[in-house]
């Protein structure tokens, strides 16, 4: 797929969680930073992302891209009205009216464009003002939502969109007490009960465009608590789906994450405190959120996680000598999971010969040197004892003599 640094005006760095979990699916990933002078025909799609910063598309451009989308070709359009409105470049500030913002310049081609409002849910509202939409009310049925019951904003703040044909379909909608505001002056665009959409798919000849993302597929994890915004509920099924839709690709949702013990060995044998050390694995990179070990079917105990490395150490004194079994279990951002389990031999209580092992280690050294004395002693009184008798012969000769 094709991510349009050109006109998004970044280089979606923004996304490289989801630009991973993208590549762990097979994806390759290119990028166009030159204006479209022909059809991107040798790519499954396009991302256009923002465009606030990028450059403005020329008319040629959206001729250009309107007979790739006719062909066959898929476009994905993301990015909110506000932000340009709010956010735009100060030398032509005054040209940023909601009509002439790139992305819409675009849109209107395929009848779809974004407001300049803010979306707004009072009931479905959590902390750090995410907003949530759920299925079936705020979540309709469709390739692209399928599986999704959950999405949630996170960090991001939506504009609602303008659709100009009733042969597009609404994926994402307000529900009966959403709302928006203009995001300038404030005055209500949207009322209760209007269910304005923010998401939503178009069939244009043969080619297709989606519009808009209410999931943050972005970096960051707004609310704090550890898991970042793409995992928070079906966020990144939503973007995949989105992608699968797109370029026609089925995209499964594998549970490829695994888990390997690195320390101890299996069948080794361990005394004391031991330190336990599992890897996980996952092949598209996802992070792993949690890592837990457990003694023969005893309480889950968790791991210290650094990365995707668990570390945790086990007082082995605390069950019977003998084999045991230690379980790791471990969770990714997603919710899946992996385990494994090895045997390990505690020996704690020593036998008698590992006693005499001990002792020899311990006293060893200063046994030896006992027992070398000893023998050097005791080897200087031989030597003495063996040549005495000589002496005392000479002396009883010279008594012999003196008689
Ligand atoms: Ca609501
Ligand atoms: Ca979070």
């Amino acid at each position: 797929m094709l991510l349009d640094e050109y006109h998004s005006g970044h280089d979606f760095s923004t996304f490289s969680g989801f630009l991973n979990e993208l590549a762990g699916h097979g994806y390759r990933l290119e990028r166009n930073r030159a204006p479209y002078r022909t059809e991107p025909t040798s790519y499954s799609l396009v991302w256009i992302e923002g465009t606030y910063w990028g450059h403005p598309f020329e008319l040629d451009e959206i001729y250009v891209l309107r007979r790739y989308v006719e062909g066959g070709g898929m476009l994905w359009l993301s990015g909110n009205g506000w932000i340009w409105i709010f956010y735009g470049r100060t030398d032509i500030i005054k040209e940023h009216t909601i009509e002439n913002f790139p992305l819409n310049r675009l849109g209107r081609v395929f009848g779809v464009v974004s407001n300049a409002d803010y979306y707004i849910d009072d009931s479905n509202t959590r902390a750090k003002g995410a907003v949530c939409f759920f299925a079936p009310e705020g979540i309709n049925d469709h390739p692209v939502t399928k599986g999704v019951r959950t999405a949630s904003t996170e960090g991001g703040v939506l504009s609602t969109l303008n659709v100009s044909a009733s042969v597009h379909t609404i994926l994402v909608q307000g529900d009966k007490d959403a709302y928006s505001y203009e995001a300038h002056w404030l005055y209500q665009t949207s009322r209760k009960g209007d269910k304005a959409p923010v998401m939503v798919a178009v069939e244009h000849g043969a080619g297709r465009v989606l519009f808009g993302n209410p999931a943050n597929l972005a970096e960051g994890d707004s609310d704090a608590d550890g898991i970042p915004n793409l995992y928070e509920y079906d966020n990144l099924k939503l973007g995949l789906n989105a992608i699968d839709w797109l370029s026609g690709r089925r995209i499964e949702l594998t549970d490829s994450l695994a888990i390997v013990m690195a320390f101890p060995p299996n069948r080794s044998v361990v005394q004391g405190f031991v330190v336990l050390n599992a890897m996980a694995s996952s092949s598209s990179g996802r992070p792993i959120l949690s890592m837990a070990y457990r003694v023969d079917d005893g309480g889950w105990e968790p791991m210290t996680l650094g990365g995707n490395i668990g570390i945790a150490w086990w007082d082995s004194t605390r069950v019977q000598d003998g084999e045991h079994r230690i379980d790791v279990h471990t969770t990714d951002m997603r919710g899946t999971t992996a385990a494994t389990s090895l045997i390990v031999v505690v020996r704690n209580q020593r036998t008698v010969w590992d006693k005499i092992a001990q002792w020899f280690r311990e006293y060893g050294l200063i046994v030896s040197i006992i027992i070398s004395a000893m023998v050097l002693f005791l080897g200087t009184g031989l030597v003495w004892r063996f040549k005495k008798p000589t002496s005392r012969g000479v002396v009883v000769n010279r008594g012999r003599l003196s008689h």
